[in-house]
């Protein structure tokens, strides 16, 4: 409000008044800028010297850079079905002609090679109404030129191998938007044509889900037509969802690979070739790039990490987790070899036409949006074929907070229905596990008619879940029947071990290990699965562990943190005296002074006693 009132003010004043006031507000904004960017180097110089591993580590670090990017474990929420669909605090005056009107208004060098668009404080307020059209900076978006340059993210070794193009087949690019702003459509496609050997691109395919802004329609047709790769607007009557909207783009296609993207990318140097040539090889590999991050306020193309793969939760939400032991041997052989990942986010990556199809496409019967990505992971695996990001292949993708779409029936209806289709088709026995645990998808289930799924499936031969867990995600921290799933109770308190709720980010849970009052009621927050190996672990892939060396504390302090893989998370039990030892220690769990649990010699002391409850799970 301030900042209007002073606009207004400045108005008034006599023009050469005016022209000071200008001066002193250039001069502010330069050295506003100064700060900022002074700032940012040093933080950029601080983060990178706690970090041994260059790996994940962004090329411009951000403020923002934390909520997605942590040493391990689970950082970045590619789902946008965390945010309540329309759950706008203070509606702003979004008027149908400022919706439909394109404010594009590129400047020369605003956001060039990724860096971060920077506001003037004068046009703040405006900044934020704008901001609720798409959840995203749509002031500092349509500063930015459609062909703004990127930095080349690749590691050193991917930059100078060089993929033989000849033989390669083309790839039509399909790319599913509902009401998306201007610029970052177009910003994606322009990417997508600057950035592609011209002979691996075929044709691009955008698919307009039953927008109704007004720049969406003629114009964008106009626009498209000058493009120099042939392009075509698809569109359907009336909103069918991504998954019906994906399936026209891909029946329409004419290049034998297809290549979705989202509407909101920017891709880099390299991005297609290295997922053509692997779908080239091996028809049967649904190729992944590294999902990068453009910050949805300052638009900063901010390096994303490399070392992690995509897997889901006991909700059946998307994460992303460390990659799993097996796999970072294999890929320290090198580090541009693609890595397998038990499951992916869904909105990027390159298949093979025919393979689309032959494995059942998508399942038609998902509305909207969401669970898509998990069903085609799990066929793809399930059914012979496999699922891998490929290093080399660097694409940026908008993350934002919240979700700008309306979903008709409610966001929760929607995706519960799809996850319920999921587990009833390809989950077997850990559909009960699901249901069981997640009421919301239960009372969906007996709703959803997926026998041509199942007959899919029995046509395709497909692979057990068992399976499915046991060789692509041996490290899962699912229950099975191999290992114990339930409660760990004191025997002294009859307290019981519970997940810390303090996140150590934004999904994955870490804190103090301590006991709390047992819930009657089956509870998440209080099952753990206990592997044959003796690794104690819970659901978002955390484990007990006790990370103080036994010489530095008298009483090493347990704790819960993400699941590594090393001996320091191993545990024994023994069921004469209900002991639970830490292999690398010697020493015991047991209950200390407060709730929280430490380490100490073993002694058979009731404090050092527990009860494994098995709770049964389908
Ligand atoms: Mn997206």
């Amino acid at each position: 409000m301030d900042i209007q009132l002073l606009d207004s003010a400045v108005e008034m004043l006599a023009p050469c008044r005016r022209r000071v006031w200008r001066l002193w507000s250039v001069l502010l904004s330069v050295s506003a800028i100064t700060v900022v960017l002074l700032w940012r180097s040093h933080e950029e110089v601080t983060t990178s010297d706690e970090t041994e591993r260059d790996d994940w580590v962004a090329v411009r670090l951000g403020r923002d850079q934390k909520e997605y990017v942590d040493h391990r474990g689970v950082h970045v929420v590619v789902g946008h079905y965390m945010g309540e669909a329309n759950n706008l605090q203070n509606p702003p005056n979004l008027t149908e002609e400022l919706l439909n009107s394109n404010m594009f208004d590129p400047r020369p060098n605003q956001g060039k090679d990724g860096q971060p668009v920077v506001i003037p404080s004068h046009e703040l307020l405006k900044m934020q109404q704008l901001f609720h059209i798409n959840r995203f900076n749509l002031m500092a978006s349509d500063r930015i030129p459609l062909n703004r340059s990127l930095p080349d993210v690749r590691k050193k070794r991917c930059q100078s191998k060089s993929v033989n193009l000849t033989g390669l087949p083309a790839a039509t690019v399909i790319i599913v938007f509902h009401n998306e702003a201007w610029s970052t459509l177009l910003r994606t496609v322009h990417s997508v044509v600057n950035r592609s050997p011209r002979s691996l691109l075929q044709e691009v395919l955008l698919v307009d889900d039953a927008s109704t802004r007004a720049f969406l329609k003629e114009p964008l047709d106009q626009h498209v037509a000058m493009l120099p790769v042939p392009t075509r607007v698809l569109r359907t009557h009336e909103r069918v969802g991504l998954v019906r909207a994906r399936l026209l783009g891909a029946r329409e296609a004419r290049g034998q690979i297809l290549t979705f993207l989202d509407a909101h990318c920017e891709c880099t140097v390299g991005w297609l070739e290295s997922l053509i040539s692997r779908v080239a090889e091996d028809r049967t590999r649904v190729v992944c790039p590294v999902i990068d991050i453009i910050n949805d306020d300052s638009f900063a193309y901010v390096r994303s990490f490399e070392l992690h793969w995509g897997a889901f939760n006991w909700e059946l939400h998307f994460r992303w987790y460390t990659l799993g032991g097996g796999e970072i041997k294999r890929r320290k052989q090198d580090i541009t070899e693609p890595f397998r990942t038990p499951a992916m986010a869904g909105g990027l990556f390159a298949m093979d036409k025919d393979y689309f199809f032959e494995i059942g496409a998508y399942d038609e019967q998902m509305e909207i949006w969401g669970g898509e990505n998990l069903e085609l992971s799990f066929r793809v695996w399930q059914c012979g074929g496999s699922v891998e990001i490929a290093p080399c292949s660097h694409v940026g993708h908008l993350f934002r907070k919240s979700s700008p779409y309306t979903f008709p029936g409610g966001v929760g209806e929607v995706l519960y229905s799809n996850l319920a289709r999921v587990a009833l088709v390809w989950m077997d026995d850990w559909k009960e596990f699901y249901f069981k645990f997640n009421p919301a998808a239960a009372r969906l289930r007996d709703r959803q008619s997926v026998r041509s799924r199942l007959e899919l499936r029995e046509r395709l031969q497909c692979k057990s879940f068992e399976w499915y867990l046991d060789n692509v995600w041996p490290q899962h921290f699912m229950p099975k029947d191999d290992r114990f799933f339930g409660k760990i109770r004191s025997r002294e308190s009859g307290r019981c071990l519970q997940k810390p709720v303090g996140k150590g980010s934004i999904n994955q849970p870490v804190g103090s290990a301590t006991v709390v009052t047992c819930t009657a009621e089956p509870n998440l927050l209080q099952m753990f699965v206990m592997s044959p190996s003796g690794v104690i672990m819970t659901d978002e892939s955390v484990c007990l562990d006790a990370p103080e060396r036994d010489d530095s504390a008298r009483q090493p302090k347990v704790r819960i943190m993400a699941c590594s893989g090393t001996g320091r998370q191993k545990w024994s039990y023994s069921e004469q005296t209900f002991a639970l030892r830490h292999a690398s220690s010697g020493l015991c769990l047991s209950t200390g002074p407060d709730e929280a649990l430490i380490l100490q010699a073993c002694s058979g002391h009731i404090g050092q006693q527990w009860q494994l409850e098995s709770v049964p799970w389908k």
